[in-house]
């Protein structure tokens, strides 16, 4: 029997792989996340992210990511190609190690400065357990080689197949359809990070090419610019205040820190956060770090050349407004805290980028009084604005306004107290909010009915936004207070549910309300609270069978059966324009009963595709705006918001 360095024999080394692909096989959700269609985009990330540390040792330029027909993708990259030779301890090829033990990475490159890794850093090695099958290929030394596993288990040893040129890795894989519940990929939610990826590395290119059409299509991801050109990109349409993206790299030992920002003319804050790659949705020491130094930095500056008039100072909202700002660190050893794990805890990282950050801004602003004159009045602006906005507050609260318990007069609400069973419908117009009103259960469902267009919070300011009625009957309704005094415990409902009608204006309001709850109750979104309801396109009937269908697709198998295979006679079809146009009960039949229902949970996938949704979508452009409500009028999925 084989004896390794190590002292393990052969076969015991062969059990440890079977039982740790084995645990990964048992309880997927627990190293990706899900087994839904999250989860198998995940096993695509995870394969990438070896590529991309390859790329940040400095070794890799391109990688190209290939979706086939028949639910297979391919990785290649050009790197070194994972090392084959025997390993020392372990007694097999080093990319065996790489596809059958957990957390391989560090195992034979200790030195290298591996930081990325996928949501969860697992290691292709998941990847291969969750496969039906993947095969990994390896130019390297001359020579092609190549390996086959199902479902972790190798089927082929690695084979040397010939001479070669180049160096590069290859994995190709389909995902197990004994673990997913979907298969298909959707090419935006992988363009959204594959761009991102290619931001966040300057200079590495990366392709998605979509071969499982005859039209086949590839997109380009290359930013040589880095952080500067995703501020610019995320920037969308707005206009900026000052010419130039103020932007800084430094090497410290806590971190690697970049930063790349640029104020504009319009109200939001969009700050992104990275580590390692990952997004920092929910922050963390190197945001604390960054905000602390704008605040400072920015009031000192104002402050030594006597623009502020007495007393006048700036809050870090204030400085905020109107920025577009990415950060991103990378960092030894992360520790990730918070619900969704995407919060950086490291303390060290704060001073870092806080000390680096105060030396680069204020180096910036020196060499540009004009700009920094620009930044200093959008701030004092905001400020004037906020104080306003906290007057008229105080007034509308004194005056029933938005706490204090009185509810708005056309909330319905339900009879239940505990938030944890109610949900509230928000419905599109008068009309459907009176069959809703009619159709629902009043014991858990409330119902509050919009009138119109809701205000484009994206274009005002907070004080416009709270003298809005939709919106304050909203808040009101809700319960849980709005921006900084927004508090989760407090909503009145765990479930918010968006009803619109099925058309591009039901369209338009939905991504209204969504731009709403993002930047004004930004939690509700978070804790998973906003929901999209799903309201059918058809209705097929036949004598006294009806069907309801929310597909074309689904409206013609509907119809299939029904006819049974002869020609479709008798069969009527109703196309439903709008909600109004359902009786109380349909509506409670196909919409609003939880047992009968579809609702779509609306997550924050990507902090670069909400945004990229939002600003664009919210900003003044209005052709792609229309574009993108059109293309997505039904699949809001595709939102991913
Ligand atoms: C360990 C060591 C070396 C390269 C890699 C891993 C590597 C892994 C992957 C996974 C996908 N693409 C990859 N490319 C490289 C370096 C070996 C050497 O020193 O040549």
């Amino acid at each position: 029997m084989a004896k390794s360095r190590g002292g393990e024999d052969y076969t015991s080394r062969q059990i440890q792989v079977l039982k740790g692909l084995e645990a990964v096989r048992k309880r997927p959700g627990m190293y990706i996340g899900s087994t839904s269609a999250r989860g198998l985009h995940h096993l695509v990330y995870e394969v990438v992210d070896n590529s991309i540390d390859e790329a940040m040792a400095g070794h890799c330029e391109l990688v190209t990511v290939v979706l086939h027909p028949g639910d297979v993708v391919s990785v290649v990259d050009d790197g070194r190609g994972i090392p084959v030779d025997v390993h020392p301890t372990e007694n097999v090829p080093g990319v065996e190690v790489a596809m059958t033990t957990l957390h391989a990475g560090g195992k034979f490159d200790k030195s290298s400065y591996k930081v990325s890794g996928g949501l969860h850093g697992v290691g292709v090695s998941v990847v291969n357990a969750l496969s039906e099958w993947l095969e990994v290929e390896v130019l390297r030394d001359g020579r092609r080689y190549n390996q086959r596993y199902e479902r972790g288990v190798k089927t082929k040893e690695l084979e040397d197949v010939g001479p070669a040129r180049g160096t590069g890795t290859q994995v190709v894989f389909r995902a197990d359809p004994e673990v997913f519940t979907e298969l298909a990929y959707d090419a935006a939610i992988l363009a959204a990070r594959l761009r991102e990826l290619a931001f966040l590395n300057k200079g590495l290119e990366i392709l998605l090419r979509d071969e499982r059409t005859d039209e086949e299509t590839e997109e380009k991801f290359r930013y040589d610019g880095g952080l500067s050109e995703f501020v610019s990109y995320l920037r969308g349409s707005r206009q900026p205040i000052h010419e130039e993206v103020i932007s800084f790299e430094a090497s410290k030992p806590e971190a690697e820190i970049e930063l790349a920002m640029q104020y504009d003319e319009g109200f939001s804050e969009n700050t992104h956060t990275f580590v390692n790659n990952i997004s920092t949705h929910e922050g963390g020491t190197h945001l604390t770090g960054l905000k602390a130094a704008l605040t400072r930095t920015v009031n000192d500056y104002a402050r030594k050349n006597n623009i502020f008039k007495k007393d006048e100072s700036l809050s870090g909202d204030d400085v905020r407004e109107g920025l577009t700002c990415v950060l991103s660190v990378k960092v030894m050893e992360p520790q990730f805290e918070g619900q969704t794990k995407t919060k950086l805890g490291n303390s060290e990282v704060r001073g870092a980028v806080e000390a680096s950050v105060n030396e680069h801004l204020a180096a910036f602003l020196e060499e540009n009084p004009r700009a920094a004159k620009a930044v200093i009045e959008k701030s004092l602006q905001a400020a004037r604005a906020r104080e306003a906005a906290r007057k008229a507050r105080d007034l509308a609260r004194t005056k029933s306004g938005l706490e204090g318990g009185v509810l708005p007069g056309k909330l319905a609400d339900c009879s239940i107290a505990d938030p944890a069973l109610s949900e509230i419908y928000l419905v599109e117009g008068d009309s459907a909010g009176g069959s809703a009103k009619q159709g629902r259960d009043r014991s858990f469902q409330a119902i509050l009915p919009l009138k119109g267009k809701i205000l484009n919070v994206e274009k005002a300011r907070i004080d416009k936004i709270l003298s809005n009625d939709e919106i304050r009957a909203m808040v009101t309704a809700i319960g849980a207070g709005i921006r900084d005094d927004f508090d989760i415990e407090r909503a009145r409902y765990h479930k918010i549910i968006i009803m619109t009608d099925a058309d591009v204006d039901g369209a338009h309001i939905r991504t209204l309300l969504l731009t709403f709850f993002f930047r004004q109750m930004r939690a509700l979104i978070d804790g998973g609270y906003v929901y999209i309801a799903q309201p059918p396109l058809y209705r097929v009937r036949k004598g006294k069978t009806e069907r309801y269908a929310y597909s074309d697709a689904e409206r013609d198998r509907e119809i299939a059966k029904l006819s049974n295979g002869k020609a479709p006679k008798g069969i009527s079809i109703q196309r439903y324009k709008g909600l109004g146009e359902m009786n109380p009960e349909q509506l409670w039949k196909t919409t609003m009963d939880p047992d009968a229902r579809t609702i779509l949970r609306v997550t924050v996938e990507s902090a670069s595709a909400a945004n990229d949704i939002f600003s664009r979508l919210m900003g003044d452009e209005v052709a792609p705006r229309r574009a993108f409500i059109e293309k997505n009028a039904r699949y809001v999925r595709n939102l991913d918001v």
